[in-house]
């Protein structure tokens, strides 16, 4: 049987991030992509210039809509704007037993907010409970954990935090480090494993968290177990970053297409 998983997040018309980026991994996998847009960003590899949030029932009927009739294996959440999307987000999804990877995405890479304040609360609230995984970098750790996160025992400190908050994984990435780019999961029996990359110096990095956690989500839905899922995306994305086509005149996208 065909696996398939939905992504709900934000529109990127550059392709390198958001559920553009998202379906290019679902597919890329074998695994047939399903997408519910919950904002419009105007964007390129050059930077952020509006965001349009839809409204929350649209989202919420768009996510309805796909599980009646097509149910995913896995779903992901990106980017969600406000306080009632994630609301609607966590309702729609009340049916769903599947596994839901959180991926906070507070922010683009030049700072255009893309989950104000309120949603950070409401996402907390309501989504992180729901959560089989979340993937917050350094600073959505920090934020959501409302702690300094910058090395790996405040990584550690704040996946426990996260933990006891209801995701039943938490993956901090530890991208933005210095040094060597580890990431640290606390899983479900409370066990932490670090998972190394290696860095490449190079500008074209847009979409690599929104990759990464679309990759998890993929291997989830195939029928991986969480860190099997995870190792086999953190090695694909050091790849994809490092095998970047150099598109776009700012910071571009991954290749997509990598092995
Ligand atoms: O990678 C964060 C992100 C998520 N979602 C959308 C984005 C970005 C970064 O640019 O555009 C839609």
């Amino acid at each position: 049987m065909l696996a398939a998983a939905l992504t709900i997040a934000g529109s990127d018309p550059s392709g390198g991030a958001g559920l553009q980026a998202d379906l290019k991994i679902f597919h890329r996998f074998g695994v047939y992509g399903e997408a519910a847009p919950t904002l419009i960003t105007v964007q390129n590899t050059c930077g952020v210039r509006r965001i349009e949030v839809l409204s929350p029932e649209l989202v919420e009927e768009q996510i309805r809509a796909v599980l009646d009739d097509i149910p995913p294996d896995a779903v992901k959440t990106g980017a969600l704007g406000n306080a009632g999307v994630v609301e609607a987000v966590a309702r729609a999804l009340e049916r769903f037993e599947g596994p839901l990877v959180v991926d906070p995405v507070m922010a683009s890479k030049n700072g255009a907010t893309m989950t104000d304040e309120p949603a950070r609360r409401t996402l907390v609230e309501k989504l992180l409970p729901r959560a089989s995984l979340v993937t917050p970098n350094l600073e959505e750790a920090a934020a959501l954990a409302s702690m300094p996160v910058d090395d790996l025992d405040s990584m550690a400190r704040a996946a426990e935090k996260l933990r006891s908050m209801g995701s039943r994984n938490v993956l901090v990435k530890g991208g933005h480090l210095e040094g060597d780019p580890v990431d640290l999961l606390l899983n479900s029996r409370g066990e932490f494993q670090q998972f190394t990359g290696r860095r490449s110096a190079t500008r074209h990095t847009h979409g690599t968290g929104c990759v990464y956690s679309a990759a998890i989500t993929a291997h989830l839905a195939l029928g991986l177990q969480l860190a099997e899922a995870i190792q086999r995306s953190k090695n694909f994305v050091s790849e994809a970053i490092r095998t970047n086509p150099g598109l776009g005149r700012g910071s571009g996208p991954l290749n997509l297409f990598a092995e």
